[in-house]
């Protein structure tokens, strides 16, 4: 089996629609749901506007187009180690020297979507991917390990997807432990989550705050935030495609998440 004849085979299913191309990705726009720190704590990311230039009008008469203000991190966006203090020095820690190879990988879907339900401050531990492992097989080195909380239910509304009361945001993540477990035991790629942010709501204040931040960085890997309809993909055997814009020195980007499922 030549890669030559594997990417034929792709080709086919594509086009016969026997692999499906899941979208990911959440709408971006106005009405985006975005990351809020404490106002005392840290400045936040600008609401995203989108400008009109011109729409087959007086100044532009055949053409549409418009201009954005929009931060890295919004919507369904990728952390590159940059992102992170711990992940500062990397000379391919930025969106724009990371590797194309990381853009394509196997992902592993973990399906948190009962416990999340249950307990919006569900958080995945060591024990719980390791009881997946033992049902689906193991991690490998370099793929994708996916969270799937059902959360982009909520992406339609900021205050439902943020989830704070007074004593903060309550969505799920992972614990310190769980992403320690992924870096140096499997060397995964990576770690995306269906709210927000990598981290769990209220990982701020834990013993090492937003530890999936802190850990994926550190080594060098990648994080994937509010990613959507993970409920079409199986456990494993999809391909992610999460590719960021190449902004120069960036430190995250929105992308267009796609997943490439089997159905036969
Ligand atoms: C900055 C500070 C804290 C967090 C974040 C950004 C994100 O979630 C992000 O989008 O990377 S938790
Ligand atoms: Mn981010």
């Amino acid at each position: 089996m030549t890669s030559q004849n594997t990417l034929a085979e792709v080709a086919t299913g594509l086009l016969d629609g026997s692999i499906k191309v899941v979208d990911c990705t959440a709408p971006l726009g106005p009405d985006t749901p975005l990351l809020k720190l404490p106002e005392d704590f840290a400045d936040n990311t600008p609401k995203i506007e989108i400008h009109k230039i011109s729409e087959y009008g007086d100044r532009g008469p055949w053409w549409a187009w418009n201009w954005l203000k929009i931060g890295e991190h919004s919507g369904t966006h990728y952390d590159a180690p940059h992102h992170w203090i711990t992940g500062k020095d990397f000379p391919d820690g930025s969106v724009d020297t990371i590797a194309p190879q990381n853009f394509v990988a196997p992902a592993n879907v973990i399906d948190c979507s009962k416990e999340a339900a249950e307990d919006n401050d569900f958080l995945l531990t060591v024990e719980h991917i390791k009881a997946w492992e033992a049902e689906h097989g193991d991690i490998k080195e370099g793929e994708w390990v996916l969270m799937r909380t059902d959360w982009d239910q909520y992406n339609t509304d900021e205050d439902k997807y943020l989830n704070a009361d007074e004593n903060g945001p309550h969505t799920p993540g992972p614990t310190a432990e769980a992403i320690i477990y992924l870096m140096e035991d499997r060397k995964a790629l990576g770690w995306g989550t269906q709210c927000i942010g990598t981290d769990a709501g209220a990982a701020g204040g834990f013993e090492i705050p937003f530890p999936a931040h802190n850990l994926l960085h550190k080594h060098n890997k990648y994080g994937l935030a509010s990613l959507a309809n993970l409920s079409e993909l199986p456990a494993k055997g999809a391909i992610l495609i999460a590719a960021p814009l190449k902004i120069v020195k960036g430190t995250g980007s929105p992308i267009r998440a796609l997943a490439l499922v089997p159905t036969t």
